[in-house]
């Protein structure tokens, strides 16, 4: 809100932001906000917005805030839509990586190995991958950023929300209940995703992909694993395979870093 300023709309679909910001009358925000349905933020945001169009205020924010499974899986499909419209519109994704407001559901962002309430002997299957998914999709901006750098994450957000389209940004949220550390470790645990390359940190403008920060250090995955209860039961093999995707995953975005995405 420091970057956005009073004028700007906001809406949350049911998550844990739901229940901290409220809205309607009761609402934390100090700005017009709306609780939309799971499946559809970005269908509430597309009215909004085309709405604000129509009444010639093109000097209003309209901006989304959602978990990842209201992103990654049921809110997928209206944030598909919304994009390809073209809607101008803010979507922001914080990523805890679990369905938390529920009691902590697996979700497909869960990362391999981590244990949820559906997934008790840990996730079988490997995290959907929504920022290589977006890369081709028609957004005026596209980035990735974390609660550990929030100068990134402002000026991520100052970008995003001068753009005349859809835009989307994706935060690393570590939860300390759900992923089972403390509190207080909270920035250490988003820190150290970036130093090993379990989350990285870019943006896509005008067709072109920039890395904003560097892994510097693949041998801390165990690290940053070993400080979440939530990997109690993760073995060597599954730490190993996690690492080597990461390494690819970071390889393929250099990659993409030469050349012109959508
Ligand atoms: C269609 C629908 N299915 C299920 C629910 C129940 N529900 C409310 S919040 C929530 C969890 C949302 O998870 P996420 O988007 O990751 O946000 P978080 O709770 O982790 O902040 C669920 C499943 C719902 N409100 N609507
Ligand atoms: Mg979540």
């Amino acid at each position: 809100m420091e970057v956005l300023g009073p004028k700007t709309i906001t809406m949350t679909p049911p998550s844990c932001s739901a229940i901290l910001t409220g809205s309607g009358d009761e609402t934390g925000w100090g700005i017009p906000s709306v609780q939309t349905v799971l499946m559809s933020l970005p269908a509430f945001a597309s009215g909004v917005s085309e709405a604000l169009k129509i009444q010639g205020k093109n000097d209003v924010t309209v901006m989304g805030l959602a978990g990842d499974g209201g992103t990654f899986d049921i809110g997928l499909q209206a944030l598909s839509g919304a994009i390809e419209r073209g809607h101008k519109a803010l979507f922001i994704c914080y990523n805890n990586e679990a369905y938390m407001n529920t009691g902590n559901q697996r979700s497909s962002a869960t990362t391999l190995g981590a244990a949820t309430k559906t997934t008790p002997t840990g996730k079988k299957e490997v995290a959907k991958d929504i920022d290589f998914m977006l890369l081709h999709t028609p957004l005026a901006y596209q980035a990735t950023a974390s609660v550990a750098n929030m100068k990134d994450l402002k000026r991520k957000i100052a970008k995003a929300a001068a753009k005349d389209g859809p835009s989307f940004i994706h935060i690393m949220t570590p939860c300390p209940s759900g992923w089972k550390f403390p509190t207080e470790q909270a920035i250490q645990v988003a820190k150290l995703a970036v130093k090993c390359g379990m989350w990285l940190q870019f943006e896509r403008e005008d067709g072109k992909i920039t890395i904003n920060q560097k892994p510097t250090d693949w041998g801390a995955v165990s690290t940053y694993i070993g400080m979440q209860k939530r990997f109690n039961r993760i073995n060597p093999e599954t730490i190993a395979s996690i690492t080597e995707a990461a390494k690819k995953r970071y390889e393929t975005l250099m990659k993409l870093g030469e050349i012109e995405c959508l």
